[in-house]
Parts: structure tokens; sequence; C-alpha cells
């Protein structure tokens, strides 16, 4: 790294906080043994299919000045999607590691579980960690999307770590990735294995939580982010009084993002896919929600607004759902014929003809663009790749097809112009906020005292996190506590339970007690850039998502 920004620098200075019993204690620390545990669903199901990881006990940390450790070594890997403050996390790590002994080695291996698996990593030194501190991005060591799941893949990931003498494995990464974690974990001890795995909570999706994880690492920077230029927007569009912004934001098949932003920045429509799930909402009567408020606004003189749409949306509509699950086994089954076919017309056609009427009814009424966008690569867990779906320009045509009709019937006198954005690239590397550079490193800190107490098949938590970092505890929730059974490609498979929005939960209570007097009225809110220096009121609050629902 040549050269680095004004900012950088200052940053580079920034001391983490920690929780209570590291900062006081450092690495000096006892692990102790709470509740056996039990997985939050399919008890009888998890617990055969995880016979040594099964039941571990929740664990806390307390102090215990004065006791050494042996020379270990670990390797760590960034699993996904960027989420700002993973550098931290590894930071945590290594000064964990080094202050329980100097003689530590921390490998970081490169390009996310391909590097575990073909053996590229790259070891960890003092300057390399000391330039990526507080730093947003996953450019120290890479990540990647290879699901590490097969047992030939674990085969070669312990054959590899032996080569190397490495005890311990941190893996930094979502619910799929974390749900590997276990399967690793409980591997390597069927298979003795002499290898502990921890894993890390990370997406800025904000779907890995529960009753244990408070929230994952990078959901707050990235919607910090979001609603800083949610907020640009609002303000331009109440000054040029022109426009409607229609704006697609990351977070997957969850809302959480979109959510979030909207208590932030209280825009004129968001729409919740949860919601429109429950309500088995039709594509058609989302429209209609969305053009009525246009209509609504026109009225009184208010041609413009903004609207928030989570990326996953076109999944919740039930309609759509059919058709997706249709399509994602039809390109399942016939991947090479399709591939084979010479024009993206004889691709659409051959689709067509083999989906279900009705999905093939709602497959030919969406424009040509879209019907590409649904039939693009899927991801390596199957998913359709809902960032690359434009629901945006979708609603947008059909908003403008929908206020056309009500014009000639004379039952609408507004003017409509639209943009569109998409947000989620953007936020995803931001230099991490002071909550999220402390939340990262008090994990990789945690991560390394769970590794230094012998444990296997944990997550690394951090507690009590709407908090001052003070007040913050730390300690380890087994894996396979958040495990469920699903169904996934026709196969029952154990998996860390993704959190959707909760429509009974204190954040969508609170937004939708509001949401009817953004939508008439212009009560926009401007979050402004995160704050990086200034009073702890302007740069520490954590999300109002976790204020809400942790307060
Ligand atoms: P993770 O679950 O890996 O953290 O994904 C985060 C995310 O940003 C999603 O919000 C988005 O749908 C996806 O990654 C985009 O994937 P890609 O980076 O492969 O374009």
């Amino acid at each position: 790294m040549s050269q680095i920004s004004n900012l950088q620098k200052a940053r580079a200075n920034y001391q983490p906080k920690l929780p209570a019993v590291f900062a006081r204690n450092g690495i000096a620390i006892k692990a102790q043994d709470g509740e056996a545990t039990t997985s939050i669903a399919d008890q009888a199901q998890i617990k055969e299919m995880f016979p040594h990881t099964y039941g571990l006990p929740l664990v806390s940390f307390a102090g215990d000045a004065g006791k050494t450790h042996p020379v270990l070594k670990v390797g760590v890997i960034l699993s996904g999607g960027q989420a700002p403050g993973g550098h931290n996390v590894i930071a945590g790590l290594f000064d964990g590691l080094k202050a329980a002994n100097p003689g530590n080695t921390l490998f970081g291996f490169l390009g996310g579980p391909s590097g575990l698996i073909e053996n590229k990593y790259q070891i960890l030194e003092a300057g390399t960690i000391d330039a990526f501190r507080n730093t947003g991005g996953f450019d120290i060591i890479g990540s990647g999307r290879t699901k590490l799941e097969t047992t030939e893949q674990f085969d070669r990931v312990a054959a590899n770590c032996q080569q190397h003498g490495i005890h311990a494995l941190v893996i930094i990464g979502g619910d799929d990735s974390n749900t590997n974690a276990c399967l690793l974990a409980e591997y390597f001890l069927k298979k003795q294995v002499k290898v502990q795995v921890i894993g890390c909570p990370k997406t800025i999706d904000g779907d890995l939580k529960n009753e244990q994880i408070e929230t994952s690492f990078g959901f707050d920077t990235a919607t910090k982010v979001y609603s800083e230029l949610i907020g640009n927007i609002e303000r331009d569009a109440n000054s040029a009084k022109k426009y409607w912004h229609f704006i697609k934001l990351m977070g997957r098949s969850a809302s959480h993002i979109a959510l979030e932003c909207a208590l932030q920045t209280q825009p004129n429509v968001t729409l919740i896919s949860e919601e429109v799930a429950a309500k088995k909402q039709t594509l058609k009567q989302i429209v209609e929600q969305v053009a009525t408020v246009v209509r609504e606004r026109a009225a009184a003189k208010r041609n413009f607004g903004v609207v928030l749409i989570p990326e996953g949306l076109i999944e919740f509509v039930p309609e759509m759902k059919a058709l997706i699950s249709e399509l994602n086994d039809l390109l399942a089954r016939n991947d090479a014929h399709f591939k084979s076919l010479p024009t993206t017309d004889e691709q659409l056609q051959f689709v067509s003809s083999k989906l279900s009427a009705v999905s093939s009814q709602v497959f030919n009424s969406m424009p040509h663009t879209i019907q590409i966008q649904l039939l693009m690569d899927r991801d390596p867990h199957g998913n359709v790749q809902v960032s690359r779906i434009e629901t945006e320009r979708l609603l947008i045509d059909m908003v403008q097809d929908l206020l056309g009709e009500w014009k000639s019937a004379g039952t609408y006198q507004g003017k409509f112009s639209a943009q569109n954005h998409f947000f989620g690239y953007e936020g995803r590397c931001a230099a991490p906020s002071n909550f999220d550079a402390d939340y990262g490193y008090s994990l990789g800190y945690t991560a390394s005292a769970l590794i230094l107490s012998g444990r296997t098949g944990y997550m690394a938590a951090v507690r009590h996190l709407s908090k001052p970092a003070t007040q913050w505890e730390a300690g380890g929730v087994p894996l396979t506590m958040m495990m469920n059974v699903e169904r996934r490609h026709g196969k029952s498979v154990p998996v860390i339970k993704k959190a959707l929005v909760e429509l009974g939960g204190k954040p969508f209570q609170n937004f939708a007690s509001q949401r009817d007097q953004w939508a008439k009225n212009t009560e926009y809110v401007y979050p402004g850039p995160i704050q990086y220096f200034g009073p702890a009121e302007v740069c520490d609050p954590p999300t109002r998502t976790l204020s809400l629902e942790r307060s």
C-alpha cells in the first residue's frame, strides 16, 4: 500500500474498545462454563447429526491473571461478502494471540475457503496487521464464496493444517459459512483431528443474529453509509421537488438493511419483504401501494419522494417466489443444455416452455431485461443473485404504467419522473464506524480467548452491544445452538437459522407506527456521514435496530 489518505493515517491510531474483562486483564482470563445448550429447533435431529458438538455449554470469561499459554499456530479466513470491521477481527485475533504468547503465529488463508483447501496462505506479521487496523475491506487476505462442505474438502483442510502444525481455525463469515464451520468442527472431532474451529458473525445483511448473537459486524457501518446517501437524495428530492427516487438496498432475503435505513431517514415508502410475504401481496398490489402514495402526494403538489426497496423483495412476492423456485430447479436440472443454447432468445423460449402454466405467464409478463436477470448464474449456494435483478427499475415501469392508466381515467393529475439507484457495494468496504471497529476487534479478541481455552464448535459472542463498550460481555456460543433443519435442494440439512425481520419486533413496529406520516408529509432525516472523531453521542451510537431490540 503506497499512499494512504489523511483520514486513514489518523484512523490508524484509533484504539478499539474491548469488553471490560479484556480491557482489565488483557488475555489473562479464565473461561467459565454456563448451562448446557440445545439447538433452537429440531433438537433430536441436530443432536444425531452433531454427536460431538451438540449440547456444549455457553462460555463466559472472567479474570485469571498469571496463566501462561503454550505456543500456538492459528489459521484465519474471511468468507463471503465484504463487511466493515473484518480487518479488525483479524487485528483483535492477532493481538489476543500475541498477548498470550509472542511466539504464537497467525496464518491468513488467501481468497476465502478456497485458500484453506488449496493451502494458499500468508503468515500475518505485525507490520501487515498495523497497515490494516481500522480500515474497511477484506483485502488483507481476500475473501471468496467457495463452499467448504464436502468430506474431501475437510480432509484437505485437515492435511494442510497438520502440515503447518495449526491448532485452530477461525472462520469469519455469515450463516452459511458458520454452518460449515460447525460441520468442520464436528468432522474434526469425529476423525480426532486436533484442530479447533471457531466462527465469527459477519455480514452487512444483519441476518445472522439470534438470542445470543445480537448482530453481525458490518451491518452498523453499511447501514450508516446507505443512510447518509439516502439522506442526501432526500434533501435533493426536497430541493428540486421533481423526482421520485427508487432505491434498492442490499441485504439478500432479509429486509433488515431497508428497515434500519428507513428508521434513520424516514422516507416516503419502504417495502419490507417479510411483510409482503406475510400479507401474500402480489406484484400488482405492491405497485398499487406505491402508486397510491405517489397519487396522494401529487394531490398535495408534492411530485417527489423516496422509495426504499429491499433487494430480496422479488423472492417474497408469492407468484415470483414460485417462479424463482421453478427456475432454480429447471436450471439446475438442465444446466448443460441451457448453456449450450446459442442465443438468449432461445434460452428464454426454452425456459418458458418448461415452466408450469402459471409461472410461464408470470415470466412472460416480465420485461425482457428482468427475464434475462432471472436466468443469470446462481451463487455457489444455489440462490438467485438478487443483487443483479433490477427490481427498482421494474417497479418504476409498473408504477408509471399504472399512473398512466389512472391519468386516462381522470383519477390522477400529477407528474411522475423517476430515478433509480442501487446501494450495496458503496457500503460494504467503508471504513468501519467506531461500533464496527470496536465490535470487530472484540470478536477477534474473543475468538483468541476461546482458542486459548481449548474450545471448538463455538461462535465468538459479544453481548450488551447497545450499551457502551466498557459494559460489553464476551463469551462463546455453541454453533449447534443456532441450528435447525431446513429443506435445501430437496434435502433436509442442518443450517444456522437465518434471521428475517420479525413483524412483531420493536424495529418493525416502530417503523409501522410512523410510516403513514412519512408517506404523506415530508419528514426526512439527514444523518450525514459517519463521524470518527468527536463526542460519543455522534460517533458511537449503535443502529436503531439494535437499540430498539435490546432496549
Ligand atoms: P454475505 O452474506 O456474504 O455477507 O453477503 C453480503 C452481500 O452483500 C449481499 O447483501 C448481496 O446480495 C451479496 O453479498 C452480493 O454478492 P456478491 O458480492 O457476490 O456480488
